[in-house]
């Protein structure tokens, strides 16, 4: 304090950083549980000083699984971006080619490609299909991204060719697919109806229930069944979404697992414009006593949140609202350069020797599969509480100018032969020039 040229802002930060070696070397000496005892003895001060926290729900916009934390990926990325990718384009393909021969059909691009890696992590490393001594485990799809599941069932050959073109037409005399989760019209394909928002989730929870209340009751035997419900964020806003969630806490359903899609946006619109729906619901889940992992940032990430030792780059993270990161999410490089990391002199340091093109590209955490891992497997293996997952993603992601985090990319249904070529570019698919503006499966 003796240089009495300093701003008070500037004194301000001096102390912090203080504060910030001290919990540092706290951690570092006695670990993670002294330091939870020590924040909540001054939390205790604090609280009787009349320093009020606002809502002591929320945790800062980070993820919850730090870089040091999570473990070696078990897979082969390369094998299974190849196979992501692939299913990707067929999800797409079969969107726009049904509304090729008629514009009336309808259908969603947009959701699955938000939401692809969420669920191919699934598949490749946690869904379980009932065997021997085994339930397996129950999965309740997002209905909106059914056209990703059918094209995951057409590369495994459970769905034929003919199908996917009669996407939507299931009464066609060649047989074809209903628009979402529909159990009645496909029997021997889906399992539980999802597509009216907030049914699934609120399922989802009762089954959990009942699962446990029938082994209690001795009529089935005990196992590490899961179930598992993917939601979209919008899809938050139904009360029946949320309406039963302190009941999964209460139960201490730690064998139901919720993943969010949380793409910042709905129908036609921002979920929260001037707020941030991942906080909002963390506060709502945590408040209740779910166990919530958030999974904000890619690994693009960690090398910046690595070097944030004042913790300005978590503070600007937390102080844009979600209409601001969808327009991050259309901006080029150099937009994110001035507005996001411009705000503070720390996080513009940051990023001084990174070109704009690496700025626009970094990775958001629902699209990196390591993140979507780590979260997965601290979720299977957490005891006591329903776990929720907050996945950052962006809607439409793939689509490029075409519709990748517009407001219109939810009803977007029709790719020309030009965005086609950019798609199957961008994620190598193995298709000629002369065939992509057909759009083959
Ligand atoms: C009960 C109900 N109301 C309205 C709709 C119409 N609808 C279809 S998709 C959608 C928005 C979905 O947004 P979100 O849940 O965030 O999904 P995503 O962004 O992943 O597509 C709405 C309102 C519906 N399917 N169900
Ligand atoms: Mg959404």
């Amino acid at each position: 304090m003796a240089n009495t040229n300093m701003t008070q802002e500037q004194l301000d930060r001096l102390e912090t950083r203080d504060w910030i070696q001290s919990l540092e070397e706290l951690i570092a000496r006695r670990g993670v549980d002294r330091a939870r005892q020590m924040l909540r003895d001054l939390q205790i001060k604090a609280q009787k000083a009349g320093v009020q926290l606002p809502v002591t729900s929320v945790t800062p916009y980070t993820n919850t699984i730090p870089f040091n934390l999570q473990p070696l990926y078990p897979g082969d990325r390369d094998i299974e971006r190849r196979i992501k990718s692939i299913i990707r384009w067929n999800a797409m393909a079969t969107v726009v080619r049904a509304n090729r021969q008629d514009a009336s059909i309808g259908g969603h691009i947009s959701t699955f490609a938000s939401a692809a890696t969420l669920y191919e992590v699934g598949f490749n490393h946690f869904f379980r299909a009932p065997h021997k001594g085994h339930p397996g485990d129950f999965v309740y799809f997002q209905g909106h991204a059914a056209p990703g599941i059918y094209a995951r069932a057409f590369v495994e050959g459970r769905i034929s060719d003919q199908q996917l073109v009669n996407f939507r037409r299931e009464l066609a005399p060649t047989g074809g697919l209903s628009s979402y989760p529909h159990p009645w019209l496909m029997p021997d394909f889906w399992q539980f109806p999802t597509v009216s928002m907030g049914l699934g989730p609120l399922m989802a929870i009762y089954h959990a229930r009942f699962n446990r209340y029938l082994e209690d009751r001795g009529l089935i035997e005990p196992s590490d069944a899961k179930v598992w419900a993917f939601l979209g964020d919008g899809e938050t806003d139904e009360p029946e979404t949320l309406g039963a969630i302190s009941l999964a806490a209460r139960e201490g359903l730690d064998n139901l697992i919720f993943v969010i899609n949380c793409n910042l946006q709905r129908l036609d619109g921002p979920v929260r414009g001037n707020g941030q729906i991942i906080q909002e619901l963390e506060a709502v889940f945590r408040g209740t006593g779910w166990n919530c992992l958030k999974v904000i940032w890619g690994g693009d990430w960690d090398n910046l949140l690595a070097q944030d030792h004042d913790g300005m780059l978590v503070k600007r993270m937390g102080e844009i609202v979600d209409g601001e990161f969808q327009k991050y999410s259309v901006e080029t490089g150099a937009y994110i350069r001035e507005h996001f990391f411009g705000d503070y002199p720390e996080t513009a340091a940051m990023v001084k020797n990174m070109p704009d093109e690496k700025l626009e590209k970094m990775r958001m955490g629902g699209h990196d599969p390591e993140k979507v891992y780590a979260a997965y497997r601290q979720a299977t293996n957490n005891d006591g509480a329903p776990t929720v997952i907050l996945a950052r993603t962006i809607k439409g992601y793939g689509l490029g100018e075409s519709g990748e985090g517009k407001n219109i990319t939810h009803q977007q249904k029709k790719l020309n032969e030009e965005e086609l070529a950019e798609f199957r570019a961008r994620f190598d698919i193995p298709i000629s020039d002369e065939e992509v503006g057909s759009a083959p499966f």
